[in-house]
């Protein structure tokens, strides 16, 4: 406390004790006084009044001054002005900024400005602050009548047909007692036949995902193809109204039946109070007299669901959508950056798994286990590491590389790669060429496997998941070994590895021949023995 503010204290203090100790003494004169002079009740009487007199000045003080402190809180809160809450738009802003680092990461440019743009939209629509509302629906439910009633004019085209909305149209509007501007988009309607109608439905479904309350316009009981994407847009957190129009097509009591049978049905993800009957157009209805009339439309129960929900949540909706929106944008950055890695990342084992077959197909392996530490390749792993963004050294390179060398032996995906490509090999490779080729195209198999485990790995953070490297290295085994991608891949391995083996066999040079003794013993049926003693010591290894 600074020094003229405890002086001011001090001063303050002596005073008030100064005036409470002549009070006093001036009550006492004045008690005893009237005790000597009338009698001592009235003096009792006297000092009672007295200080309940000097309690309700008091109060009254200490009341306005509370008054003047804070006049916002004691106003209400009505005076208060609609506040977006402020914990969910700062982590959409968050997201936003994080999405925008991301951005910069991927290289196909029109992915990345279509990125930016709806990142852009979603700021905008943060600083508008308009609610929107989106009415979503079968075709000629009568979607564009509810809108034109709301709207109260001739909004959009009115037609039979289905597919009269071809695109989104927004029109703005103001509802009593709330503040925010209303922006009410019709949209083209879902299930409509061919092509156009099915683009005008997905345009239709990323309109819905973006707004801040849905209209779920429907003219009747609720068909599966109106069920699945309601329950849907329910699932992402959309807030939805469930409208049956045309009700003025049914007598009461089948309307009645229909409201309580659709109620039943969306039971679980929009409340009985959201589903709600009204005729945004009614037929015109001829009269006993034979004068047409034109009844008026009622979308009032519609109004009054909407005015009520927008009073009470609107703030929330529009902050639970901003942040939807944007974590949407997150994942679909995520996915792409995703994407754009594990196609670096395949590339690099690609160039790798040839790498690794030719070496064996020149010098090919005396004991088939080897054939799993000489496919992982260290320098694989670094590349692929960097790619996600992790600088390694050669040397934990070097230990990962083992260890997943060691799983892919221990596993016996070895052998099951080697079994595999002989079996793929044998009918278009020559005999005496078979033992080599059956090396080196397995090299570049386990490679694969190896270099598509680590792409796992380092997609997740380092991380081998639950299952531990052993269930990863099994998945890609599995993965690789459908029929139709071996014979792709030993087709590629015949033109890379085995055709320019098969020029080199032509012309051998001299010290090349140990590999060629090593390779006309039955390398496959030998390597099979030599797998089960390996493998049982490595089991027990373990
Ligand atoms: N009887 C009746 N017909 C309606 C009602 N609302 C719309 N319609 C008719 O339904 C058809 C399709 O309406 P429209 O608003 O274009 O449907 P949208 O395709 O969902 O936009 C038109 O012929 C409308 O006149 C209503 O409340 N009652
Ligand atoms: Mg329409």
């Amino acid at each position: 406390m600074s020094l003229p503010r405890l002086l001011t204290l001090i001063a303050a203090f002596c005073l008030t004790l100064g005036l409470i100790i002549g009070l006093v003494s001036s009550l006492t004169g004045l008690y005893t006084q009237v005790a000597l002079s009338a009698s001592p009740l009235l003096a009792n009487l006297l000092i009672l009044a007295v200080i309940v007199l000097l309690g309700t000045l008091i109060f009254a003080l200490f009341y306005y001054l509370r008054l003047l402190q804070s006049p916002q809180k004691v106003k209400g809160k009505r005076v208060l002005k609609p506040k977006i809450p402020v914990v969910k738009t700062e982590a959409a802003s968050e997201n936003l900024k994080a999405i925008r680092q991301q951005v910069d990461r991927i290289q196909d440019e029109v992915a990345r400005q279509a990125l930016l743009l709806r990142a852009r939209e979603i700021e905008a629509s943060m600083a508008r602050g308009s609610i929107r509302i989106v009415v979503f629906g079968t075709g000629s439910a009568g979607k564009t009548s509810a809108v034109n009633s709301l709207v109260g004019r001739m909004a959009g085209q009115v037609g039979a047909p289905m597919g009269t909305t071809e695109v989104g149209e927004t029109y703005t509007l103001k509802l009593k007692g709330i503040e925010r501007e209303l922006a009410i988009t019709d949209t083209p309607g879902i299930l409509e036949v061919g092509i156009a109608g099915t683009y005008r439905e997905e345009l239709a479904r990323q309109l819905a995902a973006q707004a801040d309350l849905i209209l779920f316009v429907l003219d009747g009981d609720l068909r599966k193809s109106e069920y699945e994407p309601l329950r849907t847009l329910a699932e992402i957190g959309k807030r939805s109204i469930v409208v049956f129009n045309k009700v003025d097509l049914y007598p009461d009591s089948d309307r009645d039946a229909i409201l309580t049978r659709l109620r039943e049905r969306v039971k679980g993800f929009v409340s009985a109070m959201d589903v709600v009957a009204i005729s945004a157009n009614p037929q015109k209805v001829v009269l006993e007299d034979g004068t047409i009339f034109q009844p008026d439309p009622d979308i009032m129960p519609l109004i009054r669901r909407v005015a009520a929900i927008l009073r009470a949540e609107g703030e929330d909706l529009i902050a639970d959508n901003i942040l939807l929106q944007s974590q949407r944008l997150g994942e679909q950055a995520r996915k792409l950056i995703d994407l754009q890695r594990r196609r670096q990342a395949d590339k690099v084992v690609e160039r790798f798994q040839w790498i690794g077959a030719g070496v064996i197909a020149v010098t090919p392996l005396p004991v088939v286990d080897l054939l799993a530490t000489a496919a992982v390749n260290a320098q694989m792993v670094v590349e692929i590491a960097k790619i996600y963004g992790c600088e390694l050294t050669i040397d934990r390179a070097k230990e990962l590389a083992f260890s997943l060398a060691k799983t892919l032996a221990s596993l016996g995906i070895v052998e099951g790669v080697i079994q595999v490509v002989s079996r793929a090999l044998q009918l278009s490779v020559a005999g005496f060429l078979l033992g080599k080729a059956i090396q080196a195209v397995s090299a570049a198999y386990l490679t694969r496997i190896a270099g598509k485990s680590f792409i796992e790995y380092f997609r997740h953070d380092q991380d081998w998941g639950d299952g531990g490297i052993a269930e990863v290295v099994q998945r890609q085994f599995q993965l690789n070994r459908k029929d139709e991608f071996v014979k792709a891949f030993v087709k590629d391995a015949i033109a890379r590895v085995v055709e320019p083996l098969n020029i080199y066999q032509q012309a051998p040079e001299p010290e090349l021949e140990m590999s060629a003794e090593i390779e006309s013993e039955p390398l496959y049926q030998q390597q099979d023995d030599d797998w089960e003693t390996h493998s049982n010591q490595r089991n027990d290894d373990w």
